[in-house]
């Protein structure tokens, strides 16, 4: 217990002296970031709710102090790093990113975090590990939506090597300046911009390197809904609806701006290459 209580205040410590980071001019956008408010209250965090208003207080009951990521699988270093040791070993900056839901709404939010190649790296992946797995903490009895049996929790994500590797695909761990706050997915979650957000787990526990594509959790629910790769791409519509325009969330008290779908999410010219055939 008491080591538990001396690790919390590291990492309460750790957490304050990586913020704010300073802003990485390379990641800016067409359009202003949405409203902190609208960004922390309005989620999709399948572990406490389906309703979009109740993560904000529902995950409150999270424990996200101590916290630690385990980095196994196909990898010469595996290791089990506690935040604060992340926060220590990856130098953080900000990034602006647009976050495209799925389900056509859209934010633009600043990151604190760093790349996720820098952890990759430091893991030493193997020649035959092809995939990278992201698996969310499983805890019932703080997560309400974890006692409904019909969804296979935890939540899992993968991307592929060259994915996990691109330059734009971040860990983060601060919000506007901020730690992240647990209804988007303290304490360290992925953002990967130029897919729909369900490829970005929330609340990590553990980032496997494996060989076969793994099994994610949308995919297995609704195959047919959601695709394991699931770019962001006007042309393709869902099933039930069209993709081909978004309702950006942008200031708080203020209706949802319609806006066309970027292809790729508008990050087109830089992880275009991964995708072309031939
Ligand atoms: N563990 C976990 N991660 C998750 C989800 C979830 O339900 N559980 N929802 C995903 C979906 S569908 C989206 S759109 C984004 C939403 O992130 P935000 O609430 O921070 O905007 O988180 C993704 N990550
Ligand atoms: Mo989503």
């Amino acid at each position: 217990m008491k080591r538990q209580a001396s690790s919390r205040r590291a990492e309460r410590k750790a957490l304050r002296r990586r913020r704010p980071a300073r802003r990485n001019p390379a990641y800016t956008l067409d359009r202003p970031l949405s409203d902190e408010r609208v960004v922390t209250s309005y989620n999709n965090f399948y572990e406490f709710s389906s309703n979009k208003g109740l993560p904000r207080i529902l995950a409150q009951k999270l424990t996200t102090q101590p916290w630690s990521v385990e980095v196994t699988g196909l990898v010469k270093k595996p290791r089990t790093w506690g935040l604060e040791e992340l926060l220590r070993a990856f130098p953080p900056e900000e990034r602006l990113y647009r976050l495209r839901c799925v389900e056509a709404w859209s934010v633009a939010v600043p990151w604190t975090g760093f790349p996720l190649v820098a952890l990759v790296k430091k893991a030493e992946p193997l020649s035959d590990a092809r995939f990278v797995r992201f698996v969310s903490f499983l805890r019932p009895s703080e997560a309400p939506g974890q006692n409904q049996t019909n969804y296979p929790w935890p939540y899992h994500e993968a991307l592929t090597m060259a994915e996990a590797t691109h330059e734009l695909a971040f860990v983060a761990t601060g919000l506007y300046g901020k730690p992240l706050p647990k209804q988007n997915g303290a304490p360290i979650r992925l953002a990967v911009p130029w897919k729909y957000g369900f490829k970005s787990a929330k609340s990590i526990v553990r980032i496997e390197f494996v060989r076969e594509r793994p099994a994610t959790f949308w995919n297995t629910v609704l195959p047919l809904e959601y695709d394991f790769t699931a770019n962001v791409d006007p042309s393709v519509p869902h099933p039930s609806w069209s993709q081909a325009s978004e309702k950006f969330l942008g200031a708080w008290n203020q209706d949802a701006e319609e806006r066309p779908t970027l292809l790729l999410n508008g990050y087109a010219d830089r992880v275009g290459g991964l995708y072309q055939k031939g």
